[in-house]
């Protein structure tokens, strides 16, 4: 297959990317034939931007399209999507397959968004681990079209229950590839504290990843993220690790910050934002002024410190919206974040494709480069900006050299003279 007159993301100039046996064997300036082809085997791009496929860094595909069931949330926040969560796992018996289904029409909603990297978290907290099976299983079935791994995440903490570290280990056994956590809902500072140690010991023990739920409150004194960053150092794994949501770092003093900031960067860990998902969850606990919740996306980018975008929900107790589209996640968090100025956009789309890849672990083999497997999109727009503005849609996803999803652009037709 050849893609012709392909714009690369982030370079100038048109580009023709030559594929076989599923492979990206060259790519090298157009060839200008100035006639287009009618091999089946030759798409002209006209200047669309061909980019790595994007990757959801973070997403609950075990509760995805339950929201309602057995109730809708009041408040919004995150704790009663906990309490709602907890009552639907007594409530509602499903089997594996119902999780299966759950989960694979999701998936379907990712690969349309051109999503090929994901990273869910698993809730391990049943004794059956009924989600952690359906989710290994399915992460074996979707490999031909999508990289799945698997946080093992103890929702409703680790030191709340005697099973639950039990269940977090076994999980990691079964074949989970990274350790998750939840320190600010523990009981005590203290089990917040041991859970983020245990679970980077785990991560050791087991050469697994580490991935935390990491101070999801507007608590200015919720500090575990300063915990993981400095074990993380001590340790010398920060690669290996992640915070996602940090969102009481918006309520933090920008003192504290400051001294927090020179941790992270020598850390080197991850940083995961959900803007949908947060600005949704957050601020349920304020009255007017009503904070946005939202952790120090641009202050980290600035420091150098890796940040990337997830959407965290699809419709579950607590989010009641979502359809997979990270496009969407990076307007609304570039709007909430400040970062609607000229160069950040045009850089915008790092969030959701090499910023979440270094999440995930992916090297080498992530990008659209010769010798790479053949995985790549092509979105709708021939500059970063217009992509931005006009929120581009995938037109191809490219997997393996194959083309597994198609999307036509919509035509419109406009009946006014002037124009
Ligand atoms: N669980 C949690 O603790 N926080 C969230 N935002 C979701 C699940 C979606
Ligand atoms: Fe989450």
């Amino acid at each position: 297959m050849i893609l012709k007159n392909a714009k690369l993301y982030g370079q100038d100039g048109r580009w023709d990317i030559h594929i076989e046996v599923g492979t990206i064997q060259t790519i090298k300036p157009a060839a200008d034939t100035g006639q287009s082809s009618n091999n089946n085997d030759v798409i002209d791009l006209n200047g669309k931007i061909v980019l790595p496929p994007y990757v959801e860094p973070h997403i609950h595909l075990d509760y995805v399209l339950t929201a309602g069931t057995p109730r809708w949330s009041q408040s919004g926040s995150v704790f009663e999507g906990i309490e709602i969560w907890s009552e639907r796992k007594q409530l509602i018996n499903e089997s594996k397959q119902d999780i299966k289904d759950r989960a694979l029409k999701a998936i379907k909603m990712q690969l349309q968004h051109g999503i090929q990297h994901v990273r869910t978290h698993v809730d391990v907290g049943d004794p059956e681990l009924k989600g952690l099976k359906a989710l290994l299983e399915v992460k074996e079935e979707i490999k031909p079209w999508l990289d799945l791994q698997i946080v093992a995440f103890p929702q409703e903490g680790l030191y709340t229950k005697p099973d639950a570290e039990e269940l977090l280990v076994k999980a990691l056994e079964m074949g989970a590839d990274v350790v998750g956590g939840i320190p600010h809902y523990e009981l005590t500072r203290e089990d917040g504290v041991r859970s983020v140690i245990r679970a980077l010991e785990l991560a050791n023990k087991y050469d697994k990843l580490v991935d935390i739920h990491c101070d999801e409150i507007d608590d200015d004194q919720s500090r575990y993220l300063e915990v993981l960053a400095g074990e993380a150092l001590k340790l010398g794994m920060g690669d290996r690790v992640t915070a996602s949501h940090t969102t009481a770092m918006a309520s933090y003093s920008n003192a504290y910050t400051y001294k927090l900031f020179q941790t992270l960067k020598k850390a080197g860990i991850h940083f995961v934002a959900l803007p949908k998902a947060n600005l949704h969850l957050q601020g349920r606990f304020d009255s007017h002024p009503v904070r946005r919740g939202l952790t120090r996306v641009k202050e980290m980018l600035a420091e150098g410190i890796n940040v990337s975008f997830g959407l965290d929900s699809i419709m579950d107790p607590w989010y009641p919206l979502g359809n997979g589209d990270l496009m969407s996640v990076v307007d609304v968090g570039l709007h909430a974040c400040h970062m609607t100025d000229f160069n950040h956009i045009v850089k915008a789309l790092d969030l959701i494709t090499t910023n979440g890849a270094k999440a995930l672990g992916l090297k080498g083999e992530y990008g659209v480069k010769e010798g790479n497997q053949a995985n790549l999109i092509v979105i709708d727009a021939d500059d970063e900006y217009e992509a931005i503005r006009t929120q581009a849609p995938v037109l191809y996803s490219i997997r393996n050299g194959e083309v597994i999803v198609e999307t036509k652009p919509v035509e419109t037709t406009m009946n006014v003279s002037i124009f």
